[in-house]
């Protein structure tokens, strides 16, 4: 791609707590973990991180929130609303990597998974067309 396009998707970033669960994993399901956690826009890659307050101050839990729990390339990847028999949740968005990883994600102000459904579609639009 242009040098223009590379440029646009590093101006898409975002970052926010929101409710977030895999469910499967090289396309196998796996058991639904529902977690807050801070969720960060970075270079046309999401990442999931513990959030802080669920666990314990000290050493280890710091390094804990800087590396990421889970981490999704949206190069190639695809989201979607989630239909009614994905969740019994509001607002839940369906994430799923080209690798054949898919997680849900999922917020209860309606307007704050707006924003993160645009800015993730925009994303995966801009790598696309590199
Ligand atoms: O899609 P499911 O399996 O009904 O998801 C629910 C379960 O994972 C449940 O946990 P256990 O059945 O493992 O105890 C979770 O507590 C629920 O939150 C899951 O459903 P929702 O509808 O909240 O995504």
């Amino acid at each position: 791609g242009s040098p223009e396009m590379s440029q646009n998707v590093l101006n898409l970033e975002k970052a926010g707590i929101l409710n977030k669960t895999k469910v499967s994993e090289n396309g196998k399901k796996v058991r639904k973990n529902w977690a807050q956690s801070w969720t960060v826009l970075h270079g046309g890659v999401l990442t999931f991180h513990k959030d802080p307050k669920s666990t314990p101050a000290g050493a280890s839990s710091k390094i804990n929130h800087i590396v990421p729990e889970s981490k999704v390339e949206l190069k190639g990847a695809t989201i979607l609303k989630a239909t009614k028999d994905k969740s019994s949740k509001k607002n839940v968005l369906e994430l799923k990597s080209r690798s054949g990883a898919e997680f849900l994600i999922q917020y209860d102000t309606e307007s704050i998974i707006n924003d993160w459904h645009k800015v993730i579609v925009d994303t995966i639009r801009q790598l696309d067309s590199d």
